[in-house]
């Protein structure tokens, strides 16, 4: 919106010229995205606690997380607030990638609002059941991959991290790998967020490192130099990422050990499908399991462990999955467990973008 009602006077006021720029706007969403989350923090978390959005924690979890009884949830209606509101303020309105990108956002946040709404203020146990999550998830997963499809000039051939000569075209399939990656993100990112700051750091991490690669699609010139593909108009959702990070950041300042509220599901499914519209849209779909690698091994470890419990009858690969679980059952301290894992995300962040050069 700034960019629309400033830009215009910069044959007036010659300072406005630098609207124009979507670095300096990048800079500005995330500033914004940080100050509304940290600002707003504190009376959200006392709504939440008032209407008694209390986190309850399973008997058979680790022990430890019994202390966490009764820490507000849904604290991803903060993250929302500040993400659409930031993006608004500083991003193009007239790019549709935006608005397929809040749309997905904020669909798949509805689809959490409305499981932790009913698990925690309606105290129905179960929330949604796993088909109404999985016909919504799947049917907004669609929606926004044929909208992505539908854009003039979108490219259905993929990119394979590290071999710039396999592009394999999938057509209309484009379609359904694009939904894939979408509720996958989501879902994994769901999965991730059981520690205190265990997902919004690896999510702000992975955010970060799509600006780049945002950025780079976006620029003729800097796509052609690197030889990524150019993505026209995905230089905006540059300005997204850099939302994304400044919430994830002002998020993390409740969030950190010990935590002052969760984000529900209504935080880490939006994360994870937002994390997911932006890979599918900026062509680089497949680098999501390098640049969200943490996300992937926590949802293999489910896999793994679910799969293995169920062919032996009860016998275990972990001592619980998600992994996180496995070594705070091992002893490692909760802070030293986030810690580390924030580690491997930053590592694997570094190793995505090596991908710039390397190919
Ligand atoms: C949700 N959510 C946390 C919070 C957060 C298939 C199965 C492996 C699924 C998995 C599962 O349900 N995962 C998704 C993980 C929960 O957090 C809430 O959920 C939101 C995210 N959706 O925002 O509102 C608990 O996580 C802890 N937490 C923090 N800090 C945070 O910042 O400490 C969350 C955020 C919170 C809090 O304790 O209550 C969760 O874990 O429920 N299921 C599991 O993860 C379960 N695993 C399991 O059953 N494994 C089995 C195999 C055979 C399936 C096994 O390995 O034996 C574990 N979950 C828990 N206890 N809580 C089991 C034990």
């Amino acid at each position: 919106m700034l960019y629309h009602l400033l830009y215009s006077f910069h044959t007036h006021v010659s300072a406005f010229n630098v609207f124009r720029y979507i670095t300096f706007r990048t800079i500005y969403a995330s500033l914004t995205a940080f100050l509304i989350c940290f600002l707003l923090g504190p009376y959200v978390i006392r709504k939440l606690a008032r209407l008694q959005v209390g986190q309850y924690i399973r008997e058979d979890g680790p022990s430890m997380h019994h202390q966490k009884a009764g820490t507000p949830t849904m604290g991803g209606i903060l993250i929302l607030i500040a993400v659409v509101c930031s993006t608004l303020l500083w991003a193009s309105l007239t790019n549709a990638y935006i608005w397929i990108l809040l749309f997905i956002t904020l669909a798949y946040g509805a689809i959490g609002f409305a499981d932790d709404y009913l698990k925690q203020v309606k105290k129905l146990n179960k929330g949604l059941t796993v088909r109404q999550k999985l016909v919504l998830q799947t049917a907004a997963a669609l929606l926004t991959a044929g909208l992505i499809y539908m854009n003039p000039g979108f490219d259905t051939r993929i990119t394979v991290p590290f071999f710039k000569n396999v592009t394999p075209d999938l057509g209309i399939f484009a379609v359904l790998f694009g939904a894939l990656v979408i509720s996958g993100a989501s879902n994994a990112v769901n999965l991730t967020d059981g520690l205190d700051g265990l997902a919004i750091g690896p999510v702000t991490i992975a955010a970060a490192t799509y600006m780049v690669f945002a950025y780079v699609a976006g620029h003729v010139k800097i796509a052609e130099y690197l030889q990524i593909k150019y993505v026209f108009g995905s230089g905006e959702v540059t300005v997204f990422c850099g939302a994304l990070v400044g919430a994830g950041l002002g998020f993390l300042w409740f969030n950190t050990y010990p935590a002052q509220v969760f984000m529900g599901d209504v935080g880490s499914l939006s994360l994870g499908a937002a994390l997911g519209g932006v890979a599918v849209i900026t062509k680089q779909e497949i680098l999501l399991v390098l640049v969200g690698g943490l996300f992937v091994i926590e949802a293999l470890s489910v896999i793994f462990q679910v799969g293995y419990f169920k062919m032996t009858n009860g016998r275990r690969i972990f001592r619980m999955a998600p992994l996180h679980h496995h070594f705070e059952l091992k002893g490692w301290p909760e802070p030293k467990v986030i810690v580390r894992f924030w580690i491997i995300a930053i590592a694997l962040a570094l190793l995505s973008m090596s991908t710039l050069k390397l190919r």
